[in-house]
């Protein structure tokens, strides 16, 4: 198995190259945001609870996220390896995730971290904000809020993979194109030959 986080402030970029990674490699796709978002429009009692903690640019609290993720994981038993993107976001939720992959005898392989000026991520969010829908996109202070929940509590999480060696950084300015091909030259070093014949197959 191979098991990569892409890691990065909110806006940076983990969604859009998220897509380009999993068409090329072929990767299970585990995007928190992406899952709270269908438990919104699907109106579940944890989207209703998470709601509440997104239209402020907060965290929503760890059991929810870590209860998610534990679920898909066990529904993939025999996929190549997993792309999380936005996940995870705070410590426990990094150490959750590190004893749910020993469960099943593997382990984070390489975080690629995406870096990004706040400039740049606020234009960036409030463009996506003029046609997403999102409510957490089109206010600058709620988008504040997120980048002061990124700093408080998630920097963190790449301290934690540091200690392993296990984090690349990334300069995330520039076309969507040009950082692709950075993160996947990053990918190719990694990736278990078996997986790297399967992603062939697929082009
Ligand atoms: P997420 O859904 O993870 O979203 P994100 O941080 O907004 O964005 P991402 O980095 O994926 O950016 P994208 O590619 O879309 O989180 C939303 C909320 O969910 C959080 O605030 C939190 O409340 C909650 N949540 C999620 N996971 C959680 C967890 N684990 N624990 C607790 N809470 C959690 O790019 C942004 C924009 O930039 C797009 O419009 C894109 O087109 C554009 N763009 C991308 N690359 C570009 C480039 N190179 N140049 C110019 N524009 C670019």
């Amino acid at each position: 198995m191979f098991n990569l986080i892409l890691f990065g402030p909110p806006g940076s970029g983990k969604g859009t190259q998220s897509a380009k990674i999993i068409e090329k490699h072929g990767l299970k796709h585990l995007s928190t945001g992406d899952l709270l978002r269908s438990e919104i429009s699907r109106q579940t009692a944890l989207g209703i609870e998470a709601k509440k903690f997104m239209d402020k640019g907060e965290l929503v609290p760890d059991e929810v996220v870590i209860g998610m993720i534990s679920t898909v994981i066990d529904a993939n038993p025999t996929c190549s390896g997993f792309l999380f993107d936005g996940f995870p976001r705070t410590s426990a939720q990094a150490e959750a995730l590190d004893k749910l992959l020993e469960f099943k005898k593997c382990t984070i392989n390489v975080m690629l971290a995406l870096e990004v000026g706040e400039e740049e991520i606020v234009q960036r969010i409030l463009l996506r904000g003029k046609t997403s829908g999102r409510s957490d996109d089109n206010n600058e202070s709620i988008i504040k809020a997120r980048i002061k929940e990124y700093k408080d509590k998630t920097e963190a999480v790449a301290d934690h993979y540091r200690q392993f060696d296990k984090v690349v950084m990334i300069e995330g300015e520039g076309t969507v194109e040009e950082i692709f091909e950075k993160l996947d030259v990053e990918i190719v070093k990694r990736i278990p030959a078996k997986e790297q014949e399967a992603s062939t197959l697929n082009d």
